[in-house]
């Protein structure tokens, strides 16, 4: 018999060693055992890729590992999205979320799993996917007229791209008609002041709960 917190060790483990076969037992176990599937992503493999970035910054884990690692992490999160969003209740859409990862930046596990949570908690949500440079954020929010932007951006080097989007939308006389929410590894609140964003999201569940509280909820 699995009790819950050997499952989430074993979520995060199969992320640790980057292990995809070990994910998918893993999560078979935890949707099995009925687990909250949000909690399996945050307490299980998030938590599991939180350490493989810190042994990575260490230098204790090479790049090789770190990307058997995130395709972990993303087999567990595919596996575990429709769980996620079957327990979600669809009340009615709570606006259009436009969402990327910004130019020069491939990391999308984070907006992977921000663009599911929106999309559970009623949000309409077009994810443009990774490496998006600016332009095509601004024809985009032509294009589908989303209430909130959401920007990725994992490192240090990319985050000041998301400065960029918005001095682009500015540009573009459209800054007033989107809200922007930004977020990543290195993406402080600080941050999102001093670059004129109008929220910062920590995770998942705060993306869902500020996309609300932008939109006046
Ligand atoms: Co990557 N990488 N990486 N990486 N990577 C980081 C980000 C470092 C911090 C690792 C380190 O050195 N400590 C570092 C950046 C350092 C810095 O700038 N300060 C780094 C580096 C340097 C690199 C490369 C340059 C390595 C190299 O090639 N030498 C390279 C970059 C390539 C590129 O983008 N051009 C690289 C590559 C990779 C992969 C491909 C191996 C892999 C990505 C796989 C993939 O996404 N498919 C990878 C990974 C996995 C990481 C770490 C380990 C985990 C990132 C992750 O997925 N976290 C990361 C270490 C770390 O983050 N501490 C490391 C889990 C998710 C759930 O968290 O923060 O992405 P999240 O998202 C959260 C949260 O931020 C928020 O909600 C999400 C859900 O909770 N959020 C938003 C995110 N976006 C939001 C948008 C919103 O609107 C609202 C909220």
């Amino acid at each position: 018999m699995s009790d819950k917190n050997g499952i989430l060790q074993k979520l995060s483990a199969s992320v640790i060693e980057g292990n995809i076969e070990a994910a998918r037992s893993a999560v078979a176990e935890a949707l099995a055992e009925q687990l909250d599937p949000l909690e399996a992503i945050e307490n299980g493999l998030a938590k599991g890729l939180r350490e493989v970035g810190r042994r990575f910054e260490a230098g204790e884990m090479f790049l090789m590992q770190l990307i058997l690692s995130g395709e972990a992490m993303k087999t567990g999160v595919e596996l575990l999205k429709p769980e996620l969003l079957r327990q979600k209740k669809h009340l009615a859409t709570s606006g259009k979320f436009l969402i990327g990862t910004v130019e020069g930046d491939i990391h999308d596990i984070g907006k992977t799993i921000v663009a599911a949570m929106l999309t559970a908690d009623g949000f309409d949500v077009v994810d443009l996917g990774v490496d998006i440079p600016d332009k095509v954020f601004v024809e985009k929010i032509n294009e589908i007229k989303p209430q909130i932007l959401g920007l990725s951006a994992l490192m240090t080097t990319t985050r000041t791209k998301q400065r960029d989007v918005i001095d682009a939308l500015k540009l573009a006389g459209t800054r007033n008609s989107v809200k922007v929410m930004v977020g990543g590894a290195t993406v402080t609140p600080e941050w999102a002041q001093d670059i004129g964003a109008d929220g910062y999201a920590e995770d998942a569940i705060d993306a869902t709960k500020k996309a609300k509280r932008l939109l006046g909820g």
